[in-house]
């Protein structure tokens, strides 16, 4: 490196919680410099180079973590369900609810019938929400049109939300997260029109960056997730699973050996699964908030995936019916506090397995040189902060691609 190192901004005064490897290495007070939207040095204060910046921007302490990473939410969406989760606490059953039409093909009827700006409007709402607690990577699923236009719609959202908003932002296509009511009678129908039909047309128009499904007794089964995966695969699109929520079916090794980002929910994981997820590279993506609403007590095997070396993401999974969650701060707490994740694990989970599990590690997910300039700089003194506070600070200075974003009184609404 020269003397004279020309850079945009240095940022000093905090201490860096750098999350390489997945752990705090934490330095303190330490440097980043950056340059356009990269990392370009990070180091203490003490071994920094003489560096030829255009901006110093000194803090007065607290720590600075990567900009967090929310990798699984269906933030994009029709309508909402507050309503069933009242007559569930009225007494309805969801057997009832189910036989009124509600549950999640109520979303879907309102998706449908959703202008795609409608749908960018109320999921910009939401994602507002989750940014202002340092979230600057996110991933966005359909899966609420289940047809093939209103899927396209959903993806179109989102490449707009995109377009929009201060964090990076992955479109996931889930239209195999259910069976659409006009193929009750022939779900394997709606299984061919994915792979034959919609698939394609995503990836021509390249509206998804990875395509998921629901692999479960009452969605679909590892054969026609097997399907839906064979045709990704053959467009070139990266794949990921909702797996082993409800029960065992083996859709997390199926996901591994067709070497799938990650495999998400796992509450029922066996030891079969997380093998094979470790072999494959598959990340585990836990999802406290629909563990927590739907008042789930099988917790993920936590201890499988240390022992066997599988790294752990933690998501908000954000979406209408199970988990109504757009704080990734709560869902921290809920990591440690549901499953047993140590306050570290938490925040590699929000950070570089988040990352790892959209296929980003390489450039998101720590602070690191020749990363992308996301970072959060907060006003606590300890990371393990972070999943302790129910409902505490939020960030003082949120950082996107190398630039300041907000005074956070601007994000309060
Ligand atoms: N798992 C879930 O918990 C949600 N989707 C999924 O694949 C449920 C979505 C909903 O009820 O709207
Ligand atoms: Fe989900």
């Amino acid at each position: 490196m020269s003397e004279e190192y020309g850079v945009d901004t240095l940022w000093l005064g905090a201490d860096l919680v750098t999350m390489r490897e997945g752990k705090y290495q934490l330095i303190n007070d330490g440097v980043i410099a950056v340059r356009g939207e990269q990392i370009v040095w990070v180091g203490p204060r003490a071994a920094m180079p003489a560096f030829n910046a255009a901006r110093r921007i000194m803090f007065r302490g607290g720590i600075i973590t990567p900009g967090l990473v929310d990798c699984h939410t269906h933030l994009v969406f029709g309508g909402d369900r507050s309503q069933e989760f009242e007559q569930r606490l009225n007494g309805v059953s969801y057997a009832e609810i189910a036989a009124q039409g509600g549950g999640i093909l109520s979303t879907v009827r309102a998706t449908r019938a959703a202008s795609e700006e409608a749908l960018v409007a109320s999921a910009s709402r939401r994602l507002t929400r989750l940014l202002a607690e340092g979230v600057t990577t996110v991933e966005i699923k359909s899966g609420y049109g289940l047809d093939e236009e209103s899927e396209l719609r959903m993806l179109r959202a989102i490449r707009q939300l995109a377009a929009t908003v201060p964090a990076d932002v992955r479109a996931t296509c889930l239209a195999a997260h259910g069976f659409p009511p006009e193929f009750k009678q022939d779900p394997q129908g709606w299984v061919r029109l994915i792979c034959e039909h919609l698939l394609p047309r995503v990836q021509q128009e390249g509206l998804a960056d990875a395509v998921d499904a629901f692999c479960e007794h009452l969605a679909f089964s590892p054969r026609q997730v097997e399907e839906v995966f064979k045709a990704a695969q053959a467009l070139g699109l990266p794949l990921k699973l909702h797996a082993e929520q409800l029960s065992a079916q083996g859709g997390a090794a199926l996901a591994a050996r067709y070497g799938a980002l990650s495999a998400d929910h796992l509450e029922y994981a066996q030891e079969s699964d997380v093998q094979a997820m470790a072999a494959g590279g598959t990340v585990a993506v836990l999802l406290p908030g629909a563990f927590y609403l739907l008042r789930e007590t099988q917790r993920p095997p936590v201890t499988l995936f240390r022992r066997y070396g599988v790294p752990m993401a933690l998501a908000s999974d954000a979406n209408p019916g199970t988990s109504p969650a757009l704080s990734l701060r709560l869902m921290l707490n809920m990591g440690c506090t549901l499953f047993g994740l140590t306050p570290e694990e938490a925040l590699a989970g929000v950070t570089l397995w988040g990352a790892k599990a959209l296929g980003l590690e390489k450039t998101h997910g720590s602070l690191e040189a020749g990363k992308v300039a996301n970072f959060v700089h907060w006003s606590l003194a300890r990371p393990a902060e972070l999943a302790y506070w129910l409902g505490g600070e939020l960030p003082c200075k949120v950082v996107y691609r190398g630039r300041a974003q907000w005074p956070l009184s601007a994000m309060a609404d």
